[in-house]
């Protein structure tokens, strides 16, 4: 599969947002949109997302059968893009990449329904390349690439790497999307807080299920969190 035509903005609100109202009027799976800065970018329930320039701020169309395990192909495919320029990344599931430790990307999947079946998923990708600083709410848990390499790729790179990542993964089954993630995830065997709404729970993360659920010690298994830390 092919990402094309790529739009390419200086500013945008929301290149998820952009793309979800391309998507609404039909646009072609595989469109790409990538802007140098988001004034209003998005996480997942409702969060901000700090997109200023120097990252880069991407969101692709596709019409998965099964949007099932899209965020994870999303985080799978920017984990490969930076192993494949010399960055030790891993995966915070659900949704994160973190290099030693920090945020360095994030994923959000937004899926359009019709009825049961998937009108189409819009995925955005946001992976702070350039940036030197963080603002004080984000300096403790968030990074960029810069602040682990003395020559950061170019966004064009980054950008080529991942959309070829996310060609190759496309097709895949969600089982074996969690089964390339699974030696690439951060915090298993180790203590984690999962946060559910008001709801706090501590425990061992124990792996994924074959679905993608994160197992906690004693079996549990949950299928989306609103936040997995280190205990
Ligand atoms: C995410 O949400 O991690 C999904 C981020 C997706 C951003 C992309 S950019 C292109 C596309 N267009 C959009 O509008 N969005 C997508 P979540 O797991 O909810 O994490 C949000 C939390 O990450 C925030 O509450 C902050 O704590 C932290 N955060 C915000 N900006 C950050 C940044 N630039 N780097 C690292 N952490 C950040």
């Amino acid at each position: 599969m092919r990402f094309e035509p790529i739009e390419r903005l200086e500013e945008v609100a929301s290149t998820n947002d952009y793309l979800l109202e391309l998507a609404r009027q039909g646009a072609a799976t595989g469109t790409t949109v990538v802007a140098q800065r988001q004034t209003r970018g998005k996480g997942r329930l409702g969060r901000a997302w700090h997109s200023p320039e120097g990252g880069l701020w991407v969101s692709t169309l596709l019409r998965p059968e099964n949007p099932a395990g899209v965020t994870l192909m999303g985080a799978l495919a920017s984990c490969l893009t930076l192993e494949s320029l010399g960055f030790e990344p891993k995966i915070r599931w659900p949704n994160d990449l973190t290099l030693e430790g920090r945020k360095v990307a994030g994923v959000l999947g937004e899926t359009r329904l019709s009825g049961a079946r998937c009108e189409f998923v819009v995925l955005g990708l946001g992976l702070n390349i350039h940036q030197t600083e963080f603002t004080n709410e984000l300096k403790s848990l968030a990074t960029s690439l810069a602040q682990h390499s003395s020559q950061p790729p170019q966004r064009e790179t980054v950008l080529e790497g991942y959309l070829h990542q996310l060609s190759q993964l496309v097709n895949r089954s969600v089982e074996q999307l969690v089964e390339e993630c699974r030696p690439r995830l951060e915090l298993v065997g180790r203590r984690v807080t999962l946060e559910l709404g008001e709801e706090k729970l501590e425990g061992t993360f124990q792996g994924l299920d074959p679905d993608g659920g994160l197992i906690l010690e004693g079996g549990r298994t949950f299928y989306s969190v609103d936040r997995l830390r280190p205990a």
